[in-house]
């Protein structure tokens, strides 16, 4: 996902052109609005931290692109390409370093293992909307 602070700012072109550039092939797409629900669902494993009320704010207060990617080693080279969750901590180059303020609105998601990108892109699409 490019999250509302990266779609506020115009910055969906670049890091579609930086995710492209890297090797990564769209095989879904969509301009979209989490619900409050679907934000609650999407970052349930958070339920409990202490901003969990604000990562919700922040993932429902504009529109979002969700993307399913595809490349040999995905998980891993998408982590390595949008840099740590902390923008301050993100290595030069990468996406949250170059588009993210702070640790909360940090510009874009990327799943986590092959399992939660397996959950995470049945959450956005359906099966007629991946084109692998
Ligand atoms: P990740 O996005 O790098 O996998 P997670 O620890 O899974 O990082 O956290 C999910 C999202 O929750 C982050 O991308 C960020 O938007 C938000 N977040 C994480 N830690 C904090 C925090 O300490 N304060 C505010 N928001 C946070
Ligand atoms: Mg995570």
């Amino acid at each position: 996902m490019i999250k509302p602070d990266a779609v506020e700012k115009g910055f969906i072109g670049p890091i579609l052109e930086k995710i492209t550039a890297a090797g990564f092939k769209i095989i879904a797409m969509k301009y979209t609005r989490l619900s409050r629900r679907d934000a609650k669902e999407f970052y349930a494993i958070h339920k409990d931290r202490p901003f969990f009320g604000e990562l919700v704010d922040f993932m429902t207060r504009g529109p979002i692109v969700s993307a399913i990617l595809e490349k040999d080693n995905a998980v891993e080279d998408f982590r390595a390409l949008i840099g740590a969750t902390n923008p301050a901590e993100a290595a030069e180059g990468t996406i949250r370093r170059l588009f993210a303020i702070d640790i909360a609105e940090n510009a874009i998601h990327g799943s986590d293992s092959d399992a939660n990108a397996a959950i995470e892109g049945a959450f956005h699409f359906s099966g007629r909307e991946i084109y692998s």
